[in-house]
């Protein structure tokens, strides 16, 4: 009898089987290649979503497809469990937030398990769990120690209804989203990292990370943002002068004004005399700080009153107060050259401030007309630098006014200091005590973990911390005097920046990591979305080159090779709750089985693609399933399964050869496939299209039997990755004697690649001179050259000038030599 193919079931017995032996569970074997492979870890948000499901099932396939080839492959997973949904969830349920998020990671593992993906779940960990985040605290320290951490003031957005700072995601529409109420701004202090001492090999090293893509690596480079320019001195008077940032020192002529942030010393001292400037500057204060919206507001400026000496024309230059100068950049001043930057030009339009051309392109002409001309090009109306280009011009200014005291190059990064700092409840507490008398000291190492305690009410206003003595009344560790701890948590990005080496030795009770992760690090595939492009991947390396700097491992990087999947689409919008669009895994998975949604979210659309949901093409997937089952099964049924041990393959007739064919140059394409281009849709639709072949392919011979078991034992195999639990059921059911995870990924036979010859007339000026053997569909290049090397052509074209050949492909080769 026939089996039917029974999801439910053969799903089920193979977790069961992979759970009882252990079957991903690793550990390090020096003789063996180690192969780390991880996918980000999820959020706890109560459910997986197709997002998760298509970034886990590309890594699985890779796992299960490295792991085929003999490597040592590691694959964990773990939990992000940090966050504000949980403090939502809190407020919204009345539950607390370590209670819901244990809850969803439990459910969400279950879902994880029953989609087959093989993790070593002996290596789980939650980033909210006391043995987790003891290690980033005694790290917090260890960098504290070394001057890497340090605290400063910073404005964020106050809630004054529930005395709580917001997230910027928090702010709708200026007010909170929970009170309603006006935001404010409040200036609080806040740890940062000193991730600028690490801009330059954070940028160099962006160059070596082959294996990532060309979009990431490139905003990884704009992020940190390396510009190279001048510090520029202008006189305010004998005494004192202004400091601006430039990267065209070569436009310097042309400056017309100055223009300085509002929280510039200069600024606030004239708001301090002139209330119109004050006015101004208690404007800015209200308006929004993120760059982006910087960029597109409305340009405004008020004149200061000062002003300032040109360092080299000696002109009177008057400075400005403008809301688009960012203090946090260069020196918070800028030059302005309105002739050649188009912010300055549009505003010196506004407010009528001169306009002085000084640089012109390669014809010596300039149009400012319309707007500024911003190229690069040659300096006119530049005294003695007049007729040079960019690059002279900025080494002779510089050189001139280094000469003179009154400036030199400086090299900026866009890049900030990270302020890890949260003032939230659910995060990991930062290990921190003040002290009245001593300041801001780390707890001592011994009394690591700084515990967060679980069980709280959350009610939104304020941070639960704040309102529990049991936990920030402490004394300082240094003086012993009654002193508070801080209640501010860590940024979660702090978390999932080295989470990546904590699973190589999470048992390590007495370290942050051990020889373990000098083992398995880097990752050798990571893969996640293209939202983590940023920060999450610049953090990781950061945290990675602290490690190593610290002499905890020695890797300088973590990821070798980065793929990035594209999103999960329905009806063309992202599948998001907010939405109201999404579909849930856990309907599919019962409706069709996990295989078949995994089949289907690796078939739909190459990995780094948007994937568009399609139900007929679930449908599909399933359907493929069936019939491949049907495939295997009845040929286990037939009597030509018998296994034949060995056939001489140069006896074999075409259609043999070409069934052979077929199945070889299938495998090396999903070899070729899954391991080099991760292109895993064409590796399916190969597999697919060999199927359709052998369930046409009846062949009673012995050697019919042997290609038939050959073809299908090689498609279990190949398929296994994408569909681990019928093919751990067909495996067994062929006969296998080991589960097929365990065995080894098959070896293309070259020798059934070889395409068969074809006999070719050769003709020299059109008369038959020999018939000549090459491969069927050989390229004419080939042709060609195997026409001249034979001895009968060579007969009537040797020494002659060959004119012209004409190869009519498989039939005839034509070359015309002159007589
Ligand atoms: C004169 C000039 C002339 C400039 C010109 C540009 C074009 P990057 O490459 O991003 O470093 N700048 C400097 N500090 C600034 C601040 N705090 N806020 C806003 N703008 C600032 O850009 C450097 C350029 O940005 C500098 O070069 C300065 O304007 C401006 F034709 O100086 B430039
Ligand atoms: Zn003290």
């Amino acid at each position: 009898m026939q089996q039917e193919y029974n999801a439910k079931k053969i799903e089920r017995e193979a977790q069961n089987y992979w759970e009882k032996n252990n079957s991903f569970v690793v550990t390090e074997d020096e003789t063996k290649e180690k192969y780390y492979c991880l996918s980000m870890l999820p959020y706890p948000s109560g459910r997986l979503h197709m997002g998760h499901v298509r970034n886990y099932s590309i890594g699985d396939v890779i796992s299960r497809y490295q792991k085929m080839l003999g490597k040592n492959v590691m694959q964990p997973i773990g939990w992000d469990a940090f966050g504000l949904p949980a403090e939502n969830a809190a407020i919204k349920n009345e539950v607390p937030p370590a209670g819901w998020t244990y809850e969803n990671i439990s459910h969400m593992k279950h879902q994880l398990i029953e989609l087959g993906f093989g993790y070593d779940w002996s290596r789980e960990l939650a980033t909210c769990h006391p043995e987790y985040y003891r290690w980033e605290q005694w790290f917090f320290i260890k960098l504290f120690e070394k001057g890497l951490v340090y605290k400063k003031k910073a404005v964020v957005n106050w809630d004054p209804i529930d005395h709580t700072v917001l997230a910027n995601e928090q702010v709708v529409d200026g007010c909170g989203w929970r009170s309603g109420a006006p935001v404010e701004k409040k200036e609080i202090s806040q740890w940062y990292m000193k991730i600028t001492d690490y801009a330059d090999e954070l940028l160099a090293d962006i160059q070596k990370l082959d294996g990532w893509p060309d979009a990431v690596k490139m905003m990884q480079t704009n992020w940190i943002g390396k510009s190279v320019g001048l510090d520029i001195e202008f006189k305010l008077n004998n005494a004192n002068s202004i400091t601006v940032y430039t990267t065209r020192p070569d436009t310097l002529y042309g400056v017309t004004y100055l223009a300085i942030a509002a929280e510039h010393p200069l600024a606030i001292e004239s708001g301090k005399k002139d209330k119109q400037v004050q006015k101004f500057l208690d404007e800015c204060k209200k308006m929004e700080t993120a760059e982006a919206a910087i960029e597109t507001m409305e340009k405004k400026g008020v004149d200061s009153g000062l002003t300032c000496i040109h360092p080299l024309t000696g002109e009177k230059t008057p400075i400005w107060i403008a809301n688009f100068v960012l203090m946090g950049y260069g020196t918070g001043a800028v030059m302005s050259v309105p002739a050649h930057d188009q912010r300055d030009y549009e505003f010196a339009n506004k407010y009528n401030i001169p306009i002085k051309e000084v640089i012109a392109d390669s014809n010596g002409l300039v149009d400012i007309s319309e707007e500024a001309f911003v190229e690069k090009g040659i300096l006119i109306n530049s005294g003695e630098f007049c007729g040079l280009d960019f690059g002279v011009a900025f080494k002779a200014i510089s050189q001139k006014l280094s000469s003179l005291k009154m400036g030199e190059e400086k090299t900026n990064y866009r890049l900030r200091d990270w302020g890890i700092s949260r003032q939230r409840y659910w995060g990991c507490p930062i290990p921190i005590i003040n002290c009245p008398s001593c300041g801001a000291i780390p707890e001592s190492l011994e009394n690591l973990p700084v515990r967060l305690p679980e069980n709280v009410a959350i009610d939104g206003v304020g941070s639960p911390l704040k309102k529990m003595p049991g936990f920030y009344k402490t004394p300082c560790p240094k003086c012993g005097i009654d002193s508070e701890r801080e209640t501010d948590t860590f940024d979660t990005f702090f978390e999932s920046s080295w989470y990546f080496a904590r699973y190589t030795c999470v048992d390590q009770k007495d370290a942050i990591l051990d020889e373990r992760a000098n083992y398995w690090l880097p990752v050798d595939q990571y893969i996640g979305g293209i939202e983590h492009a940023i920060l999450h991947l610049l953090y990781s390396r950061f945290f990675t080159k602290l490690l190593r700097d610290e002499g905890i491992v020695k890797t300088n990087e973590p990821f070798t090779n980065l793929l990035t999947q594209g999103m999960v689409l329905k009806d063309g919008a992202k599948m998001s709750k907010s939405k109201g669009n999404t579909v849930d895994p856990e309907e599919m998975i019962s409706k069709y089985g996990a295989d078949t949604a995994r089949l289907f979210i690796l078939f739909a659309a190459p990995p780094t693609q948007d994937l568009e949901w399609s139900d007929t093409g679930i449908e599909g997937s399933h359907r493929f399933i069936n019939k491949f089952f049907r495939l295997v099964s009845s040929f286990v049924e037939s009597k030509n399964s018998v296994v034949v041990s060995k056939i001489d393959t140069s006896k074999l007739t075409e259609e043999q050869k070409t069934i052979r064919q077929k199945t070889h140059l299938a495998l090396q394409k999903v070899g070729d496939d899954f391991g080099r281009r991760h292109s895993f849709n064409t590796a399916i639709a190969a597999m697919m299209e060999l199927n359709n072949t052998l369930s046409k392919y009846n062949d009673d011979s012995r050697e019919g039997a042997f290609i038939k078991r050959e073809a299908i034992e090689i498609m279990v195999k190949c398929l296994s990755p994408v569909m681990p639990h019928v093919c751990h059921h067909l495996w067994f059911l062929l006969g296998g004697k080991e589960a097929v995870v365990n065995s080894s990924w098959p070896i293309v036979d070259d020798s059934a690649l070889v395409q068969e010859n074809v006999q070719l007339i050769a003709q020299v000026n059109g008369k038959l001179r020999a018939k000549i053997e090459v491969p069927l569909d050989s390229e004419n290049k080939l042709v060609e050259e195997a026409a001249l090397s034979d001895e009968r052509v060579l007969k009537f074209t040797e020494g002659k000038a060959i004119i012209k050949v004409i190869v009519v492909p498989n039939r005839l080769i034509n070359i015309v030599v002159k007589d």
